[in-house]
């Protein structure tokens, strides 16, 4: 039977494996929305040809919102963002020696001109980065505004049957 290969909407791309821990929190984000991705490693120093290659066809390839996570001088998501026209969310990873501080600084101080729209380090900007692609993604597709909708809907009543000891 033949594969069908399905057109993925956003990009998520990581400087490291060592970043996937956290960054498999947006994977999962986005699985549950049944929001097409992929995840990949480049690196905007180890990988820096690749990364504009990768970032220069992201468009053409059917790609709408790109994630980019990278830790300690996080430079990632600005050089992805200065390869293409898409929104680019960037994700400060946690640093061993500044507790992602420094991810944060790089990530979101870009001068004017090329914007990264910068979530909050570690877990909780990994899995609103997904969200925040999904609402993006979201303003053309009904169903998956819809499918938002509900999350927003459940969370809120989960919140509201919590009891204190
Ligand atoms: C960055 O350096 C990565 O995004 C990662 O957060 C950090 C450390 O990478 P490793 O030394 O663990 O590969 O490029």
């Amino acid at each position: 039977m033949a594969m069908v290969e399905t057109v993925p909407w956003v990009a998520v791309i990581m400087g490291s494996k060592s970043d996937w821990e956290v960054m498999r929190q947006a994977d999962e984000t986005l699985a549950r929305f049944d929001v097409p991705h992929e995840c990949r490693v480049l690196s905007a120093h180890r990988t820096p040809a690749q990364t504009a290659e990768y970032m220069s066809q992201a468009e053409s390839r059917g790609i709408e919102v790109v994630i980019a996570a990278a830790g300690g001088a996080a430079h990632l998501a600005g050089v992805c963002a200065a390869h293409t026209l898409l929104p680019v969310l960037g994700v400060p990873m946690e640093s061993a020696s500044l507790k992602g501080l420094d991810s944060l600084l790089s990530t979101v101080q870009m001068p004017a001109g090329i914007p990264v729209g910068t979530l909050g380090i570690g877990s909780a900007g990994a899995r609103n980065a997904a969200l925040l692609a999904i609402a993006i993604l979201s303003a053309s597709r009904p169903a998956l505004r819809e499918k938002l909708r509900r999350f927003r809907q459940e969370q809120s009543e989960k919140v509201l049957r919590e009891t204190l000891p």
